[in-house]
């Protein structure tokens, strides 16, 4: 039986040992630069897309340590959105992961600047000859690929600004649902598709794994929307009611409270039967699905 408070403790301290290693350090110049990036990423954070890409390779019979550059490069590209998320011309935020945003400290030019760079060093890490040294060229290009796609513009970046457009008006259902499964469920789906493949994973468990994280990512963003309007903001480490005050579209927003509850459960409990000719091996998928849904942060 797993623990997962501790598991997920266990896990996250594990990536972060890597960024760790993997960042510029703080004194290599530009020094203010690399000041701002690890100050970002080293801020805490649930690690949560790092954990369910390890999460994905066991569950096909792979071993977590062969992720770990992928994991960390998708809490790069991560924590660069968050980064640019927080700036005057976006959400417009004072603090992030518990204390003030990156450009609060180091101005905007810096905080655009770290961003920039956090992406781009993703790339830099999933492309640095030998970080997969057992895995076929191919299957590094594929797992590349997936990345990448999910945080470009038919990702994660397209969610952001139909999010941007969408502020103050009244949208449809189905225009929601783009914005979840492209700003927040691209990268989650993309942990779990490249954890699943640097696994080894057949065609029948790369696809169920993806069912999974589908239902999975929009569990995800739904249950956000469900904190930022009950969430504690201690815990949370952000300011809530920032979408009510922004006029953004969430579920609870466009159906109420209760039926997004009703919505977040309905999820989890799909992403799980998504998992039906998985084993044991999965059991962590199993957890992490209704962890998402009652997370407090
Ligand atoms: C600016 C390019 C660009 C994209 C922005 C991620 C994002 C897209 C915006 C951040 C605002 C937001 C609430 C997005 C939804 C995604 C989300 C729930 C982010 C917070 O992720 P967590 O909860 O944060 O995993 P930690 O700090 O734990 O890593």
């Amino acid at each position: 039986m797993i623990d997962l408070k501790a598991y997920l403790k266990e896990r996250a301290a594990r990536i972060n040992q890597a960024l760790d290693e993997y960042l510029p350090a703080e004194n290599e110049e530009p020094a203010t630069l690399h000041k701002a990036m690890r100050y970002s990423v080293m801020a805490g954070g649930k690690r949560i897309r790092p954990v369910l890409m390890m999460a994905a390779c066991e569950a096909v019979g792979g071993r977590a340590e062969a992720v770990i550059p992928a994991a960390c490069a998708m809490e790069m590209i991560h924590t660069y959105s968050l980064i640019h998320d927080d700036l005057p011309a976006m959400d417009d935020d004072d603090y992030r992961r518990g204390r003030l945003t990156c450009h609060k400290v180091f101005g905007e030019a810096m905080a655009i600047l770290a961003g920039d760079a956090l992406l781009t060093e993703a790339f830099v890490l999933l492309s640095a000859p030998g970080v997969f040294a057992d895995l076929p060229a191919e299957r590094v290009i594929q797992v590349t690929h997936i990345i990448a796609s999910a945080a470009g513009s038919r990702g994660m970046v397209g969610g952001q600004a139909v999010d941007i457009e969408s502020e103050g008006k009244k949208i449809t259902p189905e225009v929601l649902h783009y914005l979840h499964t492209h700003k927040t469920g691209a990268l989650i789906l993309a942990s779990l598709q490249a954890g699943a493949l640097i696994g080894g994973a057949s065609d029948r468990a790369f696809s169920d794994m993806t069912r999974y994280g589908e239902a999975v990512g929009l569990a995800f963003q739904v249950a956000d929307d469900i904190l930022d309007v009950v969430g504690d903001e201690k815990e949370l480490g952000k300011k809530t009611g920032v979408d009510a005050t922004h006029g953004k579209a969430t579920y609870p927003a466009l159906f109420g409270l209760d039926e997004a509850r009703k919505r977040a459960a309905l999820l989890r409990d799909e992403s799980i039967a998504a998992l039906e000719s998985f084993g044991e091996e999965a059991e962590a998928l199993r957890l992490i699905a209704d962890y998402v849904v009652k997370r407090t942060s």
